[in-house]
């Protein structure tokens, strides 16, 4: 429930923003976290903090033309969304899908700002990405059409104003491509403009795992704060892309075992435990489907349809996009036994399959908080680039685990000082909120 204070806000957002579903989801979710706030700081509703927060300072949408392999002519949509530079410049990935439009690039830049403030670093937020679709399309074709994206994008970039990194769709081969551009554009070799560059040129050990690796660090603390262990769970998660595999990386070395993840064509269940390495072969190198996986490894059902939350599991990590985990999913994972919910993705649950884990007592770890492992190590990579130095993997893989834990701290300790103990989406709403918002009041209207 929204508190009446802040109801008129919401009703702004959505007359001011419309047709913009995902971005009213997620600006809902965190105002009706704001209540208990306002009422111990009626500052925040007489500076209009909220409504400031909820317009973007810039957005950018541009045009991005490019030719296929045959010569065909294709014209795509590139966005970037410069959310928030209270605390830093603006952060956060581009996603490469032919889904992308504003109102997803404004939830996804929406988010970006709280989580990039929970982990305490020095960055804004924003996002951008394109309604490209790289599936299918030769190397040569990605890479001009990622020429072509920065071609337009360089102009607003810079280690001091706007640093994007990857998402859905964009991995080490595409930022390639985009920082090759940049500096050949600029004539400048200024690293840290963007971060999950490959380690041969820039880029951080553990970037590559971060987000994954980072989303099961919160979940043993989140179980470790129950008197529980992860080790021995059994798991599901969905994907298959870059933060699923390496959550089930590390699931995997903390003896869990995951015995289903999925793609856009269906999910497979594999109950002997993922074989990783096939994984990472089919999907990471060979760029094919599960049903790959499937043919080459025995004792594994392919699901075409269906849903993979109807796997019996006790904790589960949604890990591929928005609103890929319904209410009906969560009934049905609650009926299985499921304990603990943990987003690797970026809003992947609804609000009512939100409201089915309160009603069944199912721990649940908010993407601000439990993904923020990948942004968190992004800044690590522009601590490294900035004074010209690289770390070594296990001080890197420390220096995240230490940011998910203090994640995790503070969303309970803030969920306690505002009177929903246990409650992490209230808990890392606030203290996100609160970071920025004390910025924002300091440094006047602007
Ligand atoms: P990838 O492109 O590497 O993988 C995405 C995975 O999700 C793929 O298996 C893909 O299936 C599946 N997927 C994507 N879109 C859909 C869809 N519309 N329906 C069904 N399946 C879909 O992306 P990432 O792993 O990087 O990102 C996954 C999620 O994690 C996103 O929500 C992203 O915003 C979030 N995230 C990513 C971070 C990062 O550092 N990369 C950091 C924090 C959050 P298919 O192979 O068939 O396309
Ligand atoms: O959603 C996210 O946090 C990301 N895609 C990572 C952003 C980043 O700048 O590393």
């Amino acid at each position: 429930m929204i508190d009446e204070k802040l109801k008129s806000v919401y009703h702004d957002i959505v007359s001011r923003n419309p047709a913009q579903q995902e971005f009213h989801q997620a600006t809902r979710e965190v105002l009706e976290s704001l209540g208990p706030v306002v009422a111990k700081h009626p500052e925040y509703l007489h500076a209009k903090v909220i409504q400031m927060l909820a317009e973007p300072e810039r957005q950018i949408i541009f045009r991005v033309p490019w030719a296929d392999d045959q010569g065909q002519v294709h014209i795509n949509r590139g966005f970037r969304i410069e959310f928030n530079s209270a605390l830093g410049p603006f952060k956060g990935g581009l996603r490469f899908h032919p889904s992308v439009n504003l109102g997803i690039v404004k939830f996804l830049g929406f988010e970006q700002v709280f989580k990039n403030a929970l982990t305490g670093l020095p960055i804004g937020g924003g996002k951008g990405g394109s309604d490209f679709d790289p599936k299918g399309r030769s190397d040569a074709e990605v890479m001009r059409f990622c020429q072509s994206f920065m071609t337009e994008l360089y102009r607003h970039l810079g280690e001091y104003t706007d640093v994007p990194a990857g998402d859905i769709g964009v991995g080490t081969r595409e930022i390639g491509y985009l920082f090759g551009q940049y500096k050949r554009i600029t004539n400048r070799y200024e690293s840290a403009v963007i971060t999950g560059k490959s380690t041969e040129w820039g880029g951080s050990q553990v970037r590559t795992e971060a987000t994954g690796y980072g989303a099961v660090f919160f979940a043993k603390e989140m179980l470790e704060a129950q008197n529980g262990s992860i080790e021995g769970k059994r798991c599901i998660v969905s994907g298959s892309g870059n933060v699923a595999i390496y959550a089930i990386e590390k699931l995997h070395q903390l003896g869990a075992i995951v015995v289903a993840c999925s793609d856009s064509d269906g999910f497979i269940h594999d109950p002997a435990g993922i074989d990783l390495d096939l994984l990472k072969q089919v999907k990471s190198v060979e760029r094919q489907r599960l049903t790959t996986y499937a043919e080459r490894r025995g004792g594994v059902t392919h699901h075409p349809a269906g849903s993979v939350w109807s796997i019996p599991a006790e904790v589960v990590f949604p890990c591929a996009t928005q609103n890929e985990l319904s209410g009906r999913d969560a009934a049905s994972l609650a009926k299985n036994g499921c304990i603990a919910v943990v987003e690797g993705a970026n809003m992947p649950c609804t609000a009512a399959a939100i409201d089915v884990f309160r009603e069944n007592g199912i721990l649940f770890g908010p993407a601000k908080a439990a993904n923020a492992g990948g942004v968190a190590t992004s800044a690590l990579e522009m601590q490294q680039n900035a004074s010209r130095d690289s770390w070594e993997f296990h001080y890197t893989e420390d220096r995240l685990a230490k940011i998910m834990s203090n994640i995790h701290d503070t969303c309970l300790s803030t969920a306690d000082e505002f009177g929903r103990p246990g409650d992490y989406v209230t808990g890392a709403n606030v203290a996100g909120f609160k970071r920025v918002a004390a910025a924002m009041m300091a440094f006047g209207l602007v």
